[in-house]
């Protein structure tokens, strides 16, 4: 961790793993907390006091496991995580991003170039629509940003860079950006079958179709892996269908670039229950954290949503660091392959945690269906969306 970093954070605490009645914690350069067996933390700031009297984590967790509970508790804190407010906007030397964003941006009217627009939903950044694309004629989404890249700029022209620059099959391919008045448009490649989210959510996949759905997902990360960079926020959420049975990863604001001299990341980045437990305990992370919500990820595939999901965000953040993910909730249901996939995806030792390519490479993965194998799923998940939109 950089000086500059330790400062954003304030983290100069020492992790002690053999707790004795009354140690300090140097939870930051300023706080010091006491941990006593009897009574549990003493001298937590109010903030963090009053987040652990609600996490729903239990006093004898404190006691078997207090520096994992300091470390959510901390983690809890930083101003990133998706879903959490942020606390103020992110210091960013607005001058250099808005250079390189202007390099990014097409000079065109974008109202001259699409026709057509229907909203199809809402994302945290902004608005997205489907469109015509008057010079191909062929289908675009288009997401429209307002408000956002004033406060987000840095996000907003990651984003785009990192979009531009990953060209592959199993990746939406990027068209442009443009500005209109105070909005940025961001054209990319209309993905017709919605998100996978819409089908995990009323759909049993099968074994083969699931493998088909890694298969395409470790594609792409294989790739993204060998541009050096981390996805950091791979979810169903994040992968997108057409009706021809393609799976594509999108959304690349959070994105990071590693080069030869940081081959490491330690921001707090990407969404609660998809994160990997090195990132939650606040280590320096690389490209396996993808790997690892792409274990979460098959867990949505087989039983409709991520592990924890009913627990308080914290209590779940909590259990990730320190337990793992619990075993499915039918493992009979599985076969061995399955459930050794996914045991390779979801190994907290992040040296033994498979690469994208060993799992390309794995028995399961020979299961995969053809891509064609998925098409009831997304006619099925879009029938349902049709008839939610006609209540
Ligand atoms: O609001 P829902 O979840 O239905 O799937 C994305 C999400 O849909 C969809 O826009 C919504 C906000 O992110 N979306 C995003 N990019 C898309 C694309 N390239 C897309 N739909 C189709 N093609």
């Amino acid at each position: 961790m950089s000086n500059k970093e330790k400062k954003l954070f304030g983290k100069f605490r020492k992790k002690k793993k053999d707790i004795v009645i009354s140690r300090p914690y140097n939870v930051t350069h300023d706080i010091h907390v006491d941990f006593n067996s009897e009574t549990g933390f003493t001298g937590l700031p109010k903030q963090w006091e009053s987040l652990l009297k609600t996490s729903g984590i239990t006093k004898e967790e404190v006691h078997q496991n207090p520096d994992a509970v300091l470390d959510v508790l901390e983690f809890q804190n930083k101003p990133t995580m998706k879903g959490q407010k942020k606390q103020e906007a992110q210091p960013t030397n607005t001058t250099n991003v808005q250079r390189k964003l202007d390099t990014l941006i097409s000079k065109e009217d974008p109202n001259q170039l699409f026709t057509g627009l229907k909203k199809i939903g809402e994302g945290s950044t902004g608005s997205v629509y489907v469109a015509t694309h008057k010079a191909t004629g062929k289908q675009v989404a288009l997401k429209i940003m307002g408000e956002f890249i004033q406060q987000n700029m840095k996000v907003v022209e990651n984003e785009i860079a990192m979009m531009r620059s990953s060209k592959h099959k199993n990746v939406v391919e990027y068209i442009g950006s443009y500005l209109t008045g105070d909005s940025l448009w961001v054209a990319m490649e209309y993905m017709d079958g919605g998100s996978l989210t819409e089908i995990v959510s009323i759909c049993k996949m099968s074994e083969p179709q699931i493998a088909a759905v890694c298969k395409e997902i470790l594609r792409a990360l294989n790739y993204i892996h060998g541009l050096n960079r981390i996805h950091r926020d791979i979810k169903s959420d994040n992968v997108l269908l057409s009706t021809k049975g393609e799976v594509k990863l999108a959304d690349f604001g959070y994105c990071a670039q590693l080069t030869d001299e940081v081959t490491k990341r330690n921001s707090v980045v990407g969404t609660p229950y998809w994160m990997a437990p090195e990132l939650i305990r606040g280590q320096d992370y690389g490209v396996k954290v993808d790997i690892w919500s792409l274990g979460i990820l098959m867990v949505e595939m087989a039983e409709g949503e991520p592990p924890y999901l009913d627990y308080p965000p914290l209590r779940a953040l909590f259990l990730i660091a320190t337990h793992g993910p619990p075993d499915l909730k039918e493992p009979d249901s599985w076969s061995s392959e399955f459930k050794d996939f996914m045991a390779k995806c979801l190994e907290k030792e992040v040296t033994s945690r498979a690469t994208a390519d060993q799992l390309l490479r794995h028995p399961f993965i020979r299961k995969a269906c053809s891509l064609r194998g998925l098409i009831p799923l997304v006619h099925k998940a879009k029938e349902n969306q049709t008839n939610l939109d006609d209540i």
